[in-house]
Parts: structure tokens; sequence; C-alpha cells
């Protein structure tokens, strides 16, 4: 079922009505994104534009967007019923996931079919958008793959990072994190003072933009859960001036160079984030020259617009952070039953259920969990094995009815490493240093399991310490049975 490139995998959405093709004149500049941005609002299909202003005869005339903005989406692309529930659909990924499958190499391959050299490169001679008002430019990197490899092991890192187009054409600024993992990368090649090689790909297999946005661990190469995902090794070949491999039914490929000496950098951003907020301010930041660009014939370059409550990005993260938190809680935790990751939050928040067993729990679980990234997981709320996490009204009546003592069921671990995107940090915490700098969190245990200290009352059950609960129970079988007999 896997697909290989994105002409297939657009096929199969065409197939099942979940492709638009818009083939009236539409701008690159805030008109695609705003249409996108109401299509992602009706749960409506992917979009294919193909004329688009300012891009007839030019080398790339189409964009393609929207292409897992949706539940069915991403369970089409796992080769998974595209009613499979979300939580299941989760358990699933992660099936597929713990089962990597290595690339294979190949000789040549369809983005070889045209070579773009580095005194020809025009970024713009593909159709960039600028998808919001106050956005620093136009964005190119939005919904691809980012290739880097360690200087110092084999590691070889998919990742997905933004990226705008420099008014020279020829370069592309970016927010170097530096605890992403090509930040991690960027540290190690500064030492040695070594440019680092990159290679942005577009479009190949459509799974290419849901590994690189998912935060595997460390060391892990992201080709090798896309091979799990989708059942069959990647194909790759070598890049033309870098010593990177990247997908042969690439749609378009990018190749350069980063540097990290501050004297270099360039102004990016604003960006309309994740969050659903600007972010990255307007500042000096590292950018990626570019040697290289191999494209296919009739490129299709792809994008996804984020800030909705559930783009791409916020779905495909619910999903590979809410399963690989659960691999690192089964290791490290007793008890834990299931995680939930809401996409309205993209990352900030993470919810927990737990069988309680012993006291202090709930905190062991937000340690193990903050140990993990940087980034994500500003608060942990920890519910107990009644509670359904995939309900917001349930999880409001957790913490309505179970917290109640502000010093033991919520707990402030200050002074935290954070997501310099997060806008309610004040901007003199979070100002950019040399690679994007980072904000600063202090992050927030919520436990809203029944309390350990109650006394039990023995009117409630043997050893009951909490009242039953007269609210979100299963119909009793005898009303089920005799429902027709009702009248209903
Ligand atoms: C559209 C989009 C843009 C992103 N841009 C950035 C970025 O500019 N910098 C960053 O550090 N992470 C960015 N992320 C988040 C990373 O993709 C995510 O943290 C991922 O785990 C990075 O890969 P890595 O874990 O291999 O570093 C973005 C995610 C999405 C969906
Ligand atoms: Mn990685």
């Amino acid at each position: 079922m896997a697909y290989k490139d994105l002409r297939e995998w657009m096929d199969k959405l065409r197939e099942e009505g979940d492709l638009k093709e818009i083939t009236c004149e539409v701008d690159w500049d805030l008109e695609i994104a705003d249409i996108e941005q109401k299509v992602l609002d009706d749960d409506g299909p992917a979009l294919l534009f193909t004329n688009i202003k300012d891009y007839h005869k030019t080398v790339g005339e189409k964009f393609f967007i929207g292409s897992l903005a949706s539940w069915r989406k991403i369970a089409w692309s796992l080769g998974l019923p595209p009613d499979t529930p979300p939580p299941q659909l989760m358990r699933e990924q992660r099936k597929l996931a713990h089962q990597p499958i290595k690339p294979v190499q190949v000789k040549t391959g369809p983005v070889k079919e045209n070579i773009i050299h580095e005194k020809d490169v025009d970024l713009f001679q593909f159709p960039v958008l600028k998808y919001h008002e106050f956005d620093g430019g136009r964005y190119l990197s939005t919904f691809n793959g980012v290739v880097t490899k360690d200087p110092e092991s084999n590691w070889v890192n998919v990742g997905l990072y933004r990226g705008m187009v420099h008014e020279d054409k020829k370069s592309i600024g970016v927010l170097l994190v530096m605890d992403s993992h090509w930040g991690r990368m960027a540290t190690k090649y500064d030492r040695l003072n070594k440019p680092m090689e990159v290679a942005y790909v577009f479009g190949g297999n459509p799974l290419i933009p849901y590994v690189a946005c998912s935060g595997y661990e460390p060391g892990v190469c992201e080709y090798d859960i896309l091979g799990g995902l989708s059942r069959e090794p990647v194909e790759l070949v070598k890049c033309e001036t870098v010593d990177l491999y990247v997908p042969a039914h690439a749609e378009i490929v990018i190749e350069g160079t980063i540097s990290m000496d501050p004297k270099t950098f360039k102004t990016e951003g604003p960006f309309g984030e994740y969050t659903g907020y600007y972010g990255g301010l307007r500042s000096p930041k590292p950018w990626v020259k570019v040697n290289c660009i191999t494209h296919r014939n009739d490129p299709v370059l792809q994008g996804s617009v984020e800030g909705h409550p559930y783009d791409d990005g916020a779905l495909i993260e619910t999903l590979t952070h809410s399963s690989f938190v659960l691999d690192h809680l089964d290791r490290t935790v007793q008890g834990v039953l299931d995680v939930w990751v809401p996409p309205v939050t993209h990352g900030n928040d993470i919810v927990v259920k737990i069988r309680k067993t012993y006291q202090g729990q709930a905190k062991q679980v937000a340690a193990a969990i903050w140990s993990l990234t940087t980034w994500f997981f500003k608060n942990v709320l920890v519910v107990d094995e009644d509670i359904d996490i995939h309900d917001p009204d349930q999880l409001l009546w957790a913490i309505s009815s179970r917290v109640w003592d502000p010093d033991e069921d919520i707990s402030v671990f200050k002074g935290c490493q954070g997501s310099v995107l997060d806008p309610s940090i004040p901007p003199h915490l979070k100002r950019p240093a040399q690679m994007g700098g980072a904000g600063r969190w202090h992050r927030l245990c919520i436990d809203a399991t029944k309390d350990w200290r109650l006394e039990p009352q023995p009117e409630w059950g043997e050893g009951a310490k909490f009242p039953p609960a007269n609210r979100y129970l299963p119909t009793p079988k005898k009303i089920l049975d005799r429902w027709k007999e009702y009248g209903f």
C-alpha cells in the first residue's frame, strides 16, 4: 500500500474524492493559504493548485497543500481504514514505527530528471507562498523533510524546520533551535568549524513530512521509521553536491550548506506558527546557501498552513508524541494506561491516564515526560482510569472535582528550557540567542487523580475513599435490552 511518490498519493486522494484541483487563477500571496484555512475549517479535501499568478512557464507551476490535514487522510497514508478512531490510529502507527525498515540506495530516480546548478538557482521559480499577513517573507519549508548527517556518527536525521526564502533567491533563512536534532548536529559542525550540509526534500512518499515533524529519539533515522510506516524500504539516491541521500521519487530536492557564524546571519521571521500566533521574532538567524536543485519534470511544491487547531502538524504530532511518551512511560512508570496530546495544544499540554497505586505517581509521570524534550509538554495533566482522556469535558470535570490542594495537586518545576514560540513567555526571556534561542518555561503538573490522603468511607464500598460517580457511566444492560420497548 505504500505510496512511492506524491503523484500516486494524489491519485489515491482523488479516487476517494479527497483531492480538489483548483484551476482558476489564484495568488501565491495570501490567497492560497486563506483558501486552505477555510478548507481546514470545513475538514475538506487536500488541494492542488495548477494556475498560480506569476507561475506560468516557470520551473515549478503547481502547489499541493493539506495532504495529511485530517484523521482520514492520515489513516489512508498509513494503509488503515479511513474511519479508524484517532486513539486507535495512535496505537496502530506506534506498532508500525516499532518495526523500522532501513532504506535502500538506488543509482538514480525521477528526482534527477532536471538539475539546476548554483549559478542558475532561483527559489522563486517555484510557487513559494506568503502564508500570513505579518510573515517576514515567503516560506518554502512548511511540509517536507530536511536531511542532515551527524559529523561524528552515521546518524542521518530528517526533520521539518521552517524556511524562508531570502531576497537573493538563493538562500533559505531558518529557525535553528539548539535542541532540535539538526540543532544538535549544527553545534558539532560549529565546533569542528565546518559548514553543515543540508538537503530539503519535497514530495516523494507522502509520509516524509509525517516522520520529519515527529520527535523520535536522537540517533533514530526517520528514513527507517518511514520504511516501517510504509511497510517497505524507501529508495534513496545520492545528492549532487552534498554527502546526503534523498528519496529517488521526490518532486524537488534543494541541496545546500548552513553556517553557524553569527556574523553571517540574515533577518528571518516572524512566521504565523503552530501555536496560533506569530512567533520566532524578526531577528538575525542562520541560513542555508543553496548549491543545487534537482527536480522531476513538472514538479509539485508542497506546503501546509500552520496555526489551525487541526493543521497537518497538529494531528501528526498528536499521534506520534502520544506514542513516544507512552513508550517512555511504559519503561519508567507503573500503571500508565494511556496518553493523549490534544491537537489544539500542539504539544504544549499532555494528558496521561493512570491506575493509581502509590502516592506521588502523577509527579513521577511528569518528571519522566519532562526528561524527554525541552520543546514540548509544558503542562502535564494526570487523571484516573475512569476518565476518557480524549473528551475535553471529562478532563475539565476531573480538574474541577478532584483537584483541591494547590500545594500538593499542582507542582511547578521552574526555570526549564521551553519553546521559543510560546507567546506567553515574556520577550526578554526568549531573545534569540545564536541558534534561534529558546524560551524559559515553568512547567506544571496537575494531579487530577483522586487524593491519596482521603480516609476510607465504608458506606461507599470496601476500601473506597471517594464517592461513587453518577456521571459518564455506561447505560445498564437492562435498560438497553428494553430500549425499543420504551418506544425509542
Ligand atoms: C510546519 C512545521 C514547521 C516547523 N518548524 C520548526 C522550526 O523552524 N524549528 C524547529 O526546531 N522545529 C520546527 N518544527 C517542529 C519539528 O518539526 C519537530 O520538533 C520535529 O521533531 C523535528 O525533528 P527532529 O526531532 O528530528 O529534530 C516544525 C514543525 C512543523 C509541522
Ligand atoms: Mn530526529
